[in-house]
């Protein structure tokens, strides 16, 4: 069984690269991919670069290159739920695409033909993230997760996400990757921890936190890979 492990940002995957210790590089596609075992467990780690279309690529070449059959996803995320603060981990439920919009058709925002407006992740790989975290006596909350090709640093935005798709947290790669793995049957999981709650500080927040939210969520999810050997 091989897993990949994604995340956006040098900085997401960085505590991951740091856990297993030796791997080994391939580059591809402009990319870089780590390939290591830990704890028995092999592994194809790599970072995307932010967005939607680098995370698809990335995805897709983690799967159908490197024959990765699950996914878990770890990074940070914008809060958009108001009990979620910085440092808080969120496991997606199910996925969108805020910034897709073809409404003037009649479609629901996040909706194309023959696509799905919302993304159900895997079941039994969010059963698996709440063993680990009643193990460490943390809360994780469970909600859906948005994506957008923007970094959202405006109440208003925010407000209309939340009341459009009853986001909890929003960032710029997950319904890309799950739109990826839904379409090749691929298990996946998306995991974020809390950088800033998507408003006018959201970039000095962001700035400030990223770093320590990413490993939260790092070592979150190496938890997780413990438990799928
Ligand atoms: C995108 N990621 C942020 C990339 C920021 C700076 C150079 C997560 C994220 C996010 N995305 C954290 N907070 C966010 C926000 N408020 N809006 C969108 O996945 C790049």
């Amino acid at each position: 069984m091989k897993i990949a492990i994604m995340g956006a940002m040098p900085e997401e995957v960085a505590p991951i690269l740091e856990k297993v210790g030796e791997y080994k590089v391939t580059e591809y596609a402009s990319n870089k991919y780590y390939e290591a075992t830990y704890n028995g467990v092999e592994l194809v780690i790599a970072y995307s670069k932010i967005g939607k279309v680098f995370s698809t690529l990335t995805a897709t070449t983690m799967i159908e290159k490197f024959g990765c059959e699950k996914l878990l996803f770890s990074g940070v995320a914008g809060a958009v739920s108001a009990d979620l603060k910085v440092g808080d981990l969120i496991i997606a439920s199910s996925l969108a695409q805020h910034d897709l919009d073809i409404t003037a058709f009649g479609h629901p925002y996040g909706y194309v033909p023959e696509g799905k407006q919302f993304i159900e992740t895997d079941k039994s790989l969010r059963e698996v993230a709440k063993s680990v975290a009643s193990e460490m006596g943390v809360t994780v909350k469970e909600g859906v997760i948005v994506t957008g090709d923007q970094f959202v640093c405006d109440l208003d935005r925010k407000n209309w996400i939340e009341s459009t798709f009853k986001a909890d947290a929003l960032e710029m790669e997950g319904a890309s990757v799950a739109c990826v793995c839904d379409s090749l049957d691929v298990p996946f999981f998306i995991l974020r921890s809390i950088s800033d709650a998507a408003d006018m500080d959201a970039s000095f927040s962001f700035d400030e936190f990223m770093i320590s939210s990413a490993k939260t969520s790092a070592e979150f999810v190496m938890k997780m890979v413990n438990k799928l050997g």
